[in-house]
This record gives C-alpha cells, sequence and structure tokens, in this order.
C-alpha cells in the first residue's frame, strides 16, 4: 500500500466488496489520530454512510463466560450458511495481552484463513472497560464489509448501555450459576439484552438453572422488546437461550433468534428508530467524553442535538461529532472572547 495512491472513495469501495486488505487498511485509518488522516477518515466515513449491510451484533457477559469461544462457534456457523464475519474485540486491557487470545483462536481455527471472517481487536484506551473512542467508526467500516458483525465487550450490567448505542442487537452471555435472580436484578443485566445465551450447558444442571432465574426475571419487570427502551411490543419477552459454546450446542437456535430479532427489528420500524437514537447517543457520548456535561449543555442549549443529527442524514455520525466539536471550540477560543 503506498500513501496517497488510493482515494478514501476508492477505499470506500474495496470496503463494500468486503476485501479483507481494505478493511484493515480503513481501519487503521480510522484510528489514526494525525490530522491530515483524520479528513481522510471521515472521507472515507461519509463515503461508507449509508451502505451497511452488516448488522451489528453486541457479544457482552463477564469475563470467562465464553464470548470469544461463542464468537468462533458463531463464525463457523455462519460461514457455513454462506454469510460473512466481522468481529471486533474490545479488550479492557491492551491490544497485545487478552485480545490477541481470540486473534490466536482465529489464526488457529478452522474459520481463519478464510476471508469471509475478519478479526479485530481494539484496546479500550479511554474509558475502564468501556468502549474504545475508535469502536464506533470501526464498527462503521465493518458493517459495510460483512454481513454479520459482532462487537465483544466485557460488561456486567450497567455498561451494557454504553454498547448498546452501537449495535442493534445486544446478547448477553450468562456465565452458567453466575448468581440468583437478585444479584442479576441488581447488576442491571436484566435490562438490556435481547437475546440471552446461557453458555456451558456441558456442565451439568447449571445452564439450566441460571436460565430458569433469567426467565423468572424477565417475566417480573420487563415490558419491553429489549434495548433499554419502553416498546410497544409488550409481549416481546427477549428468548434465553442454553448452549454450549466449546461444543457447539445451540449454536444455531442463538443465529435463528438473532435473524428473528432483526426481522423484528425491520418489520416493526424499530430498526430504524434504534438506529437513529443510537446515532444521537453515539454523538452524545462522544462529545460528553471531550466536553463533559457542562459543555454538551451549553453546545445544545439553543438547539437540541437531534436537530443536528436530522439536519445531515447522509454524513457519517464521525464527521458531526467533529464538525460539532469545532463549533464548540470555537465558541471559547481566545478569539471569540467567551
Ligand atoms: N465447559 C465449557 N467451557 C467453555 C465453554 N465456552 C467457553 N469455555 C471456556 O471458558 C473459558 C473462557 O472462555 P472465553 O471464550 O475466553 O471467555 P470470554 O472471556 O467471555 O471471552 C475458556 O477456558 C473456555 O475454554 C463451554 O461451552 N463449556
Ligand atoms: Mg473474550
Amino acid at each position: 500500500m503506498s500513501a496517497g495512491a488510493e482515494s478514501p472513495e476508492e477505499l470506500a469501495g474495496r470496503v463494500c466488496k468486503g476485501d479483507p486488505g481494505a478493511v484493515a487498511r480503513a481501519l487503521n485509518l480510522v484510528d489514526d489520530r494525525r490530522s491530515e488522516r483524520r479528513a481522510e477518515a471521515l472521507d472515507l466515513l461519509d463515503a461508507l454512510e449509508g451502505r451497511a449491510r452488516g448488522r451489528r451484533i453486541g457479544i457482552t457477559g463477564a469475563p470467562g463466560a465464553g464470548k470469544s469461544t461463542l464468537l468462533d462457534a458463531l463464525a463457523t456457523a455462519l460461514r457455513a450458511r454462506g454469510r460473512t464475519v466481522g468481529i471486533l474485540a474490545v479488550d479492557p486491557s491492551s491490544r497485545k495481552t487478552g485480545g490477541a487470545l481470540l486473534g490466536d483462536r482465529f489464526r488457529m481455527g478452522s474459520s481463519a484463513r478464510d476471508a469471509g471472517v475478519f478479526f479485530r481487536s481494539l484496546a479500550a484506551r479511554d474509558q475502564l472497560g468501556g468502549l474504545s473512542e475508535v469502536a464506533g467508526a470501526s464498527l462503521d467500516v465493518l458493517a459495510a464489509a460483512f454481513d454479520s458483525v459482532f462487537i465483544e465487550t466485557v460488561g456486567v450490567g450497567q455498561s451494557e448501555a454504553s454498547i448498546a448505542d452501537f449495535v442493534e442487537t445486544l446478547v448477553f452471555v450468562a456465565q452458567p450459576a453466575a448468581g440468583d435472580l437478585l444479584q442479576f436484578m441488581k447488576a442491571g443485566i436484566l435490562e438490556w439484552p435481547d437475546v440471552f445465551f446461557v453458555n456451558k450447558s456441558d456442565l451439568e444442571g447449571l445452564a439450566a438453572r441460571t436460565a430458569t432465574e433469567l426467565r423468572a426475571g424477565l417475566g417480573l419487570g420487563r415490558s419491553s422488546g429489549g434495548h433499554g427502551k419502553a416498546g410497544e411490543e409488550a409481549s416481546d419477552r427477549p428468548p434465553v437461550l442454553c448452549g454450549s459454546a466449546r461444543d457447539g450446542v445451540g449454536i444455531d437456535a442463538l443465529i435463528d433468534a438473532l435473524d428473528a430479532h432483526h426481522a423484528t427489528l425491520d418489520r416493526s420500524g424499530e430498526g430504524i428508530r434504534r438506529q437513529q437514537a443510537s446515532r444521537i447517543a453515539r454523538i452524545e457520548g462522544a462529545l460528553a467524553r471531550r466536553y463533559g456535561s457542562f459543555g454538551l449543555a451549553r453546545l445544545f442549549s439553543a438547539r437540541p442535538l437531534a436537530d443536528f443529527v436530522a439536519e445531515d442524514p447522509t454524513c457519517s455520525a464521525e464527521r458531526l461529532i467533529d464538525r460539532l466539536g469545532a463549533r464548540f471550540e470555537a465558541d471559547f477560543s481566545p478569539k471569540s472572547g467567551a
């Protein structure tokens, strides 16, 4: 790759064809903080806007629950159905340690040398255990390139709220015997996921019990179809599945549940609503991290963020984040006298 040989539009075209080399270059570009590269990255993201074909699915759960193992199994099963897969693992520690584990597995495993499976690991740089600043842009790239796009994050309960801004569907992978109903409720685990997968059903009896607790809890409180949004489809309780990522048990049922969820989102119009709400939440989150809640209040005192977002439906979320950030900084630069 020689620098400048490829315009952002050309790169976008290759990304949309699922070319793994182009996807890797695009991911590097959106992860590059140098200002001249940032301009290119925004052009790329604008060119990709509206061309997403992939479903964005978040895989969350406690460390050791089996998320990476499950993703490996999912990738293999999805490939068998002829679908391409992009995976983003957000590693709370560093690029070199935990995140490499799944990478190694993909390098070694059956799906490893297959161009239809793409894996990238990101360090969670800015917030402890939170999502990396570039997670959103990286998902935009992957969703333009692959049919199913997964983001793996460590999360228990409340942290699902932020990953929910980046995905259409949220899967919680539960460790069997990880807790009882009271603990699930306290941790807020029941609020967000669209699908629950209780893993390690190969461990005698434990998974079934955890699934029963989860179903009981969901029956108690939840009236929405997931994602923490009060829903119209009150009867739509999220499915609680059991399986073994290690043994490949329950993987097809999980894919079917994901497909069913996507079909519901499409049919009800909820998918579009989620996309719009996610776009706003993602921009708001990025600006709040940069300028704090006082900054946010100042930026949108006269005009709500949703208006700015609605004004520019064809440009990328990242472009809007930069544009609104520049506006804020101009307001407060010494020259303006603020
Ligand atoms: N018995 C059993 N072990 C599993 C299963 N899935 C994953 N594991 C093991 O659980 C450990 C953590 O798995 P990993 O996928 O790295 O979990 P993550 O931290 O959630 O990504 C590893 O030792 C896996 O081999 C399963 O279905 N059954
Ligand atoms: Mg993992």
